[in-house]
């Protein structure tokens, strides 16, 4: 999976990648992060990215034509027009199957806007996806675009390890994870839950499982809704 960031802090982008598991999967040649200089396609004198919209009103906008010419950039060296994200909180909110399902690209670009927003025409010419992460204000689009890359490279084949496994997590089946425990077998007065000191997989399995469906009706009941849980499930969350 190749990554490239439209950013005016590439910065930003770099150090935030090049750590931890995605950090381990750049190094390992299953990720690859490249983030360009939106500044370095401005042609004039000093480098301008940003001017005053038309009709008025507060802020800069970002304007058209050095965006574009770093796309061009981009697929020109890629062989072709990969699918471009917008980080706007006008876009569609993300969530884990667009990760899966972007996680099949193989190259992926990612645009990130600042002061006001960028100028509509090049969003029209380029962007084949509006992306959000939540309805909150930020002030750019860089650590969308960084969140939405550490979910999708999980989501690549190779990037977590058979201990990290995705399978069991939360969002799995529209369930989020049962609580786990590690050494000691008592602190502050809590002990471990009986059932998994027991040995006896399948009743593990089966407190788990119940955990889950608990944890998700309590915490995330609208996520209980797409839940696929057999009739018994629903009675006992029901009661
Ligand atoms: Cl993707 N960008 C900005 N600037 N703010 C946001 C966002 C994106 N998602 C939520 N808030």
């Amino acid at each position: 999976m190749n990554f490239h960031v439209l950013t005016l802090f590439p910065e930003m982008i770099q150090n935030g990648m090049n750590t931890s598991i995605t950090g381990r999967a750049i190094n390992a040649g299953i990720l690859s992060v490249e983030a360009v200089n939106i500044r370095d396609y401005a042609f004039n004198k000093h480098q301008k990215v940003d001017d005053y919209t038309y009709g008025g009103g507060a802020g800069m906008l970002m304007q058209a034509e050095p965006v574009y010419l770093a796309y061009e950039a981009i697929a020109q060296k890629a062989g072709k027009r990969p699918r471009v994200v917008y980080l706007t909180p006008q876009g569609q909110v993300f969530n884990q199957q667009m990760a899966r399902d972007m996680a099949k690209e193989e190259d992926l670009v990612f645009l990130c806007g600042h002061y006001e927003g960028i100028d509509e025409r090049v969003l029209e010419e380029i962007v084949t996806d509006y992306v959000s992460i939540g309805d909150y204000v930020l002030t750019g689009g860089e650590l969308p675009a960084m969140v939405m890359m550490d979910s999708i490279s999980r989501m690549v084949p190779g990037v977590l390890s058979n201990q990290e496994s995705g399978e069991t997590e939360s969002f799995a089946g529209n369930l989020l994870e049962y609580p786990q425990y590690s050494r000691p077998e008592e602190w502050h007065g809590k002990k471990v839950p009986e059932v998994l000191m027991s040995g006896h997989h399948a009743n593990i399995e089966k407190w788990r499982r119940e955990q889950s469906i608990i944890r998700t009706a309590k915490r995330r009941p609208d996520l209980l809704k797409k839940a696929d849980l057999t009739n018994k499930e629903w009675n006992f969350v029901r009661q």
